[in-house]
C-alpha cells in the first residue's frame, strides 16, 4: 500500500461549503487500487493551515501529498508553481488580510510542483474530462499552503513528492447561480483527481509536450 495525504479546505469568505474537502473525502473513501488515502481538512487561515499540514505529514508519513483548493476554474486545474508571497484582499478565516508578506523569509521566490503535471493533465483529457496546467495558484491561502508544502518537502530531506490542484465550484454553490464561476459535480471532479493521483504515483518523470500559454 502506498500512503498518500490529500488535503482539502474548510469553507471561506461567503461560502458555507468547500468542494475541495468533499473531494478529499471521496478520494479517501474510494482511493485508486493499492493506495491508502488520508484526507485532512485544513483551516483557511495563513498561519494555522501550515501547522495542520505539517502535523498531518509527520503523522501520515506519505509518499505523496496532494493538496486541493477551490477556485473558479473550468476543470481539474493542476498548479505548476507556488510563489513566496501572501497578498489578497479577501480576509482569511482568522481575519487576516495579507498585503505582500513573504511566506518564508529569505525562502526561494518560487517552488515548482514535483508531480508530473503534463502527464496528469493528458491522462485526464484521455478520460474525457477537462484539465489544465495553471501558472498561478493566486496569492491567498491555497498558494500559501502550496508554497509551505513544497518548502517542507524541499527541506525535510525525504523523498516525498507533492503538488496542488484547484478544483471548480459545484452546481449548487451561490457563485455559480450568480454567473461568477463554472461548475462540476464533485463526484465527477473526484474521478479526475483519482486519475491525477494514480498517474502521479506511477510516474515520477513528466512527458515532453508543450502545454504552457502565451498569457
Ligand atoms: N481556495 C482558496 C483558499 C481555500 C480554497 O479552497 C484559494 O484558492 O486560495
Amino acid at each position: 500500500m502506498t500512503r498518500v495525504l490529500v488535503t482539502g479546505f474548510e469553507p471561506f469568505d461567503q461560502d458555507t461549503y468547500n468542494p475541495s474537502w468533499a473531494a478529499a473525502r471521496l478520494l479517501q473513501e474510494d482511493p485508486p487500487a493499492g493506495v491508502e488515502v488520508t484526507a485532512v481538512q485544513l483551516p483557511c487561515a495563513y498561519g494555522e493551515s501550515l501547522r495542520v499540514l505539517r502535523k498531518a505529514v509527520l503523522e501520515t508519513d506519505p509518499a505523496l501529498v496532494l493538496s486541493l483548493g477551490l477556485s473558479p476554474r473550468s476543470g481539474i486545474s493542476i498548479e505548476r508553481v507556488a510563489i513566496n508571497v501572501d497578498d489578497c484582499p479577501v480576509a482569511d478565516n482568522a481575519g487576516r488580510t495579507a498585503k505582500g508578506e513573504p511566506i518564508v523569509t529569505d525562502g526561494p521566490a518560487a517552488y515548482f510542483s514535483t508531480l508530473p503535471i503534463k502527464r496528469c493533465a493528458k491522462e485526464v483529457w484521455q478520460n474525457g474530462m477537462y484539465a489544465e496546467i495553471s501558472h498561478t495558484a493566486g496569492a491567498f491561502v491555497c498558494n500559501h499552503v502550496f508554497y509551505g508544502l513544497m518548502h517542507l518537502l524541499a527541506t525535510e530531506g525525504k523523498q516525498r513528492r507533492g503538488g496542488f490542484v484547484h478544483i471548480p465550484h459545484t452546481p449548487e454553490m451561490p457563485a455559480v447561480a450568480q454567473g461568477r464561476a463554472p461548475s462540476l459535480p464533485v463526484d465527477f471532479t473526484a474521478r479526475g483527481l483519482r486519475i491525477v493521483l494514480s498517474t502521479a504515483l506511477a510516474h515520477e518523470s513528466d512527458i515532453d509536450i508543450a502545454v504552457g500559454a502565451t498569457h
